[in-house]
């Protein structure tokens, strides 16, 4: 078997995870078992003690889902990650295994709706204090810092502003200060950006998204860049009980497998789709990495190795023009998740963010008539025609 270390990034796709089966299986088979047998009384106590390796307990371990997370790590350049039954599973572990009551947390203001709600609505009642700001202005990071901040949360592109920031920065500003720096990478995939790389500590994903790619499973993951971060977070993981079943393991390993020819089609699309909208007369603003007037422009092409292919917009004719356009349109899906080979439609201030407060979806820019449209792969002439009916249904 091939050593993916040195491969390239659709070979390691393809190739990697190094699943060792014993009937020579061409791919990783679903090993769809709670638990695993010992051979004697020594050896389950042996594998309890972590004396020896071998798989207990689906819970604890699977192989499947096992070869996901090798993959996966590979893919995000970290020492190990942790697979998760949902993106929220992941989120809340993560606040769970890295946050103490008494400690502060600074997030970006733009983060996925119960990512927030999670944090503001239940961790702060085991005593942890979050705030919220515009990370993509570093000064705002810096300003908010506490003596007891212990974790610099960060999504980017953010969910659904696609406001960037820069990890570099932030990574530079946690390391000053002591500062767990988490990404949130799920609207890049491993394939436009590694956070680890610019200085992160832990990345995670949505797996539900690009990584999967099909809207046919939820799941999540953990990326950690250390040892002992990693150990903290199966730690929780397994206590916690949030783990990622070996079937929905193998959808993921069968998903990830053309991660890259999907985003490379979609963003290639995306871009389209964000000029037509951007010369739109009943468009009032687009924003897109790709686009230059998108305000952080300069240091998306930095840090991304793409532009990705969520675009989000606003309509002149506010919350009411919206959602005509999203009752008009027939190719595109009215549906929230994105990521996948499907185009789909969705108002963030009702739907992905509605649990969000009024106040902070204003100040975060979650404006009533943002909409934000995820690009998939069909033809996009068909994705431009199927906007332009709706839109001149206005
Ligand atoms: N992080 C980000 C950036 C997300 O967009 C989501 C889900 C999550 C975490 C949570 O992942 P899940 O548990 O759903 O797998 N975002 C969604 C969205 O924008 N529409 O529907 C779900």
């Amino acid at each position: 078997m091939i050593d993916t270390k040195d491969l390239g990034f659709n070979s390691k796709l393809i190739h990697g995870g190094g699943h060792h089966d014993e009937y020579k299986a061409a791919t990783v088979p679903i090993y769809q078992t709670s638990t695993f047998r010992f051979d004697c009384a020594e050896d389950g106590a042996a594998c309890f003690a972590g004396e020896k390796d071998g798989y207990i307990y689906t819970r604890i371990g699977n192989p499947t889902v096992s070869a996901l997370e090798r993959q996966v790590a590979e893919l995000e350049h970290g020492y190990g990650a942790v697979a998760f039954a949902s993106g929220m599973a992941a989120v809340s572990t993560v606040y769970m295994a890295y946050l103490n009551a008494g400690d502060h947390m600074i997030s970006s203001d733009a983060v996925y709706g119960a990512s927030r709600t999670m944090m503001e609505g239940h961790m702060s009642r085991f005593g942890v204090e979050s705030t919220y700001v515009k990370t993509e202005d570093i000064e705002n990071i810096k300003k908010a810092i506490r003596p007891n901040t212990k974790m610099l949360y960060i999504e980017t592109p953010a969910n659904p502003t696609m406001g960037i920031t820069d990890i570099e920065a932030c990574a530079k500003i946690a390391k000053e200060h002591g500062l767990l720096l988490v990404v949130d990478n799920t609207f890049c995939s491993p394939y436009l950006q590694n956070p680890l790389d610019m200085g992160a500590d832990v990345v995670l994903h949505s797996v539900t998204k690009f990584i999967n790619g099909h809207a046919d499973i939820v799941g999540g993951i953990v990326i950690a860049k250390t040892q002992e971060l990693y150990k903290k977070l199966n730690v929780m993981m397994l206590n916690l009980g949030g783990n990622m079943d070996p079937h929905q393991a193998y959808m993921v390993i069968r998903g990830l497998k053309t991660l890259a020819i999907r985003i490379e089609r979609a963003q290639a699309s995306a871009m389209k789709v964000a000029e037509f909208l951007e010369s739109h007369p009943k468009v009032a603003s687009v924003t897109y990495p790709g686009l230059k007037s998108h305000p952080q422009y300069e240091l998306g092409r930095r840090q991304m190795r793409g532009t990705g292919t969520m675009i989000s917009f606003e309509l002149k004719g506010g919350l009411e023009a919206g959602r005509k356009m999203m009752n008009s349109v027939k190719l595109a899906i009215l549906a929230v998740s994105l990521g996948g080979v499907e185009t789909l439609i969705q108002h963030p201030a009702s739907m992905t963010h509605a649990k969000v407060n009024a106040e902070a979806k204003k100040a975060a820019g979650i404006t009533d008539g943002l909409v934000r449209f995820s690009v998939g792969i069909e033809e996009v002439e068909d994705i431009i025609a199927d906007l332009t009916q709706a839109l001149d249904k206005i």
